[in-house]
């Protein structure tokens, strides 16, 4: 028996998703699947979700929660900004937002403390 590849959770801080091991969306496809996919869980208004990208590091310089760099990116138009306009902290944690101003499913580096819904991919299992 082969159970779906993904499994969308409970809410989460960004700060704990820097702790698991997430490396998508890497395109276009994956980027609207996982939104949609989040969200068709989520009563409301569109809800933010986090992906496993983040500038900890080095600021400025994305990478994946297992270090990886990144290929696909899809930014709002005036981010990443870390935070700039905001007080009293820095973003360092990407989002995947909903901004009625904004482009569908594009991204925005947030404040890490902050709790929105993620989705981890997992290997598929098997059951005998
Ligand atoms: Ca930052
Ligand atoms: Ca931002």
């Amino acid at each position: 028996m082969v159970h779906t590849p993904f499994s969308p959770t409970v809410p989460q801080s960004g700060q704990l998703l820097q702790r698991s091991r997430v490396r998508f969306p890497s395109s276009w496809e994956e980027n609207v699947f996982v939104y949609d996919l989040v969200n068709s869980c989520v009563p409301g208004i569109p809800a933010d979700i986090w992906i496993g990208l983040h500038d900890h590091r080095q600021e400025g310089q994305f990478e994946w929660t297992d270090g990886s760099s990144h290929d696909y990116s899809y930014w709002d138009g005036s981010q990443p900004d870390d935070g700039v306009y905001a007080e009293p902290e820095e973003e360092d944690c990407v989002q995947i937002w909903y901004r009625p101003t904004s482009a569908p499913r594009s991204w925005n580096d947030n404040s890490c403390g902050r709790k929105f819904p993620f989705v981890c991919k997992i290997a598929s299992l098997t059951i005998h």
